[in-house]
């Protein structure tokens, strides 16, 4: 039986290793997390993620994936920790650097080394083989190494990880082949080999470009604040175009992937990403942008009421990583906003003590306004006629063109969407 030891037990490493253990893997997982080992020996997960829990139950539960805090001698090793963004929008390695040298001292000939972790171009070649070659073993020679960037989208990881096509890079031809041989037992998906550079690459370019997409999107709005127009009705006309397909203005972009990795390249070559580190500047300043919204309307922002509907980083998860809507909460109390908060899928969290409220209602009442912030399913269909009783003023700013603005305006609600300059009175 093949053992494979996963290193990080997080969003990617936990779908991970229990994919291993049901497809037939001897897996050790390991976190440096002493609480995350705990949680899942417990028979629980630390983790939102739909269908996540069943399949970790049924592995830990089958013997074949067992969770540790230290790695073990194995046939292969996946490295999938974590890799944060520093304050000057550098790359956090410390992660990477540490578990690949808790995989030194248990490396043996003809074993496969994959780097998952999301890592600067040349991060595998420059910094991880370097550490494991103080083994005294040789990188494509006496073992294995590859990058193998994970591409899944939480909320859909389980089904990304099988159906998703995967770039495996090996410092040599025989460490990428090795690489599909292992991933190949459940990926559905096309399998593409190439060498390592060439695979970090790819996974920076893939989310680089969605942000560079995303922040002409939001610059449009911007325009069609500046210009009367509605920049939905705008670009609706646009898409039709064979040609063109402008994604959707919003309040910013959240989430530890998109937000943060085009800043990996800005970092490696600042002379040459110059587009790159634009596009982050724009959607990293579309929080502020909403809160100057608001104050354009309220005047003073300062004894206002809010009732935030949504923190999360995006729709139907609850991931606050990076969320814009955290930050629009955060610029608001600061110019003096009083912010309630409803979730359905937050229950608690450290940066929103004593904001979050237990149901809707109580986020609304009294409130001078309401701002739709991530349209969670639960949103989508919020009965307006019943929030308008409980406002002090019947006020809604939609800043993802969520609602329907139709009946909350027959609800005797303002609404204020974002991009659209054209405003409600236009006929
Ligand atoms: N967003 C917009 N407008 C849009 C689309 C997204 O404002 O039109 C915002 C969302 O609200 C959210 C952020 O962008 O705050 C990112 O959300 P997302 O759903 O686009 O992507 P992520 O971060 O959840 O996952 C991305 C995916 N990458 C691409 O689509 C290229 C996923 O496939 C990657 O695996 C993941 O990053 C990752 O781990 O890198």
């Amino acid at each position: 039986m093949v053992k494979v030891c996963v290193l990080g037990l997080g969003y990617i490493g936990l779908p991970t290793a229990s994919m291993f253990a049901t497809h037939g893997f001897d897996v050790v997982g390991v976190d440096v997390n002493q609480a995350v080992v705990t949680i899942l020996n417990g028979g629980s997960i630390h983790i939102e993620e739909p269908g996540l829990k069943t399949v970790v139950q049924a592995a830990i539960k089958s013997g074949c994936l067992r969770i540790a805090a230290c790695p073990e001698p194995a046939d292969a090793f996946i490295i999938a920790v974590p890799t944060p963004i520093n304050a000057d929008k550098t790359a956090g390695m410390h992660y990477v650097i540490s578990a690949t040298e808790s995989v030194v001292p248990h490396l043996r000939q003809g074993n496969l080394v994959i780097l998952e972790s999301t890592s600067p171009p040349r991060t595998t070649v420059d910094l991880v083989q370097p550490i494991l070659e103080r083994s005294g073993l040789k990188a494509g020679q006496d073992f294995l190494l590859a990058y193998s960037p994970e591409r899944v989208l939480p909320g859909q990881i389980l089904r990304e990880l099988v159906e998703n096509s995967r770039v495996i890079g090996g410092v040599n031809r025989a460490s990428a082949e090795a690489g599909r041989n292992l991933y190949a037992a459940f990926v559905q998906g096309e399998i593409v080999l190439t060498d390592a550079t060439t695979a970090e690459m790819v996974k920076l370019m893939e989310n680089t470009y969605r942000d560079i997409n995303i922040a002409i999107a939001n610059e449009f709005a911007r325009l069609a604040d500046r210009f009367g127009v509605n920049v939905w009705e705008a670009m609706a006309v646009a898409n039709r175009h064979p040609r063109v397909k402008i994604l959707q203005p919003g309040p910013g972009v959240g989430g530890h992937c998109i937000s943060v990795d085009p800043w990996f390249f800005v970092e490696s070559a600042p002379d040459i990403a110059q587009l790159i580190r634009q596009a982050r500047l724009v959607n990293d300043a579309q929080p502020a942008y909403v809160v100057q919204k608001l104050a354009e309307k309220f005047g003073e922002l300062k004894g206002k009421t809010f009732a935030a509907l949504g923190v999360t980083y995006k729709p139907n998860v609850d991931d606050m990583r990076e969320s814009p809507a955290v930050e629009i909460v955060h610029l608001l109390q600061q110019a003096g906003a009083i912010v309630r908060v409803f979730d359905p899928y937050v229950e608690d969290a450290a940066e929103l003590t004593g904001l979050l409220q237990k149901s809707i209602e109580a986020a609304v009442e009294h409130a001078d306004g309401i701002l739709l912030l991530v349209q969670h399913r639960e949103f989508l269909g919020l009965d307006s006629a019943k929030l308008a009783a409980l406002l002090q003023r019947r006020f809604v700013l939609d800043t993802r063109n969520a609602l329907n603005h139709a009946a909350w305006r027959a609800s005797g609600f303002e609404v204020l969407l974002l991009g659209d300059g054209k405003g409600e009175d236009w006929e």
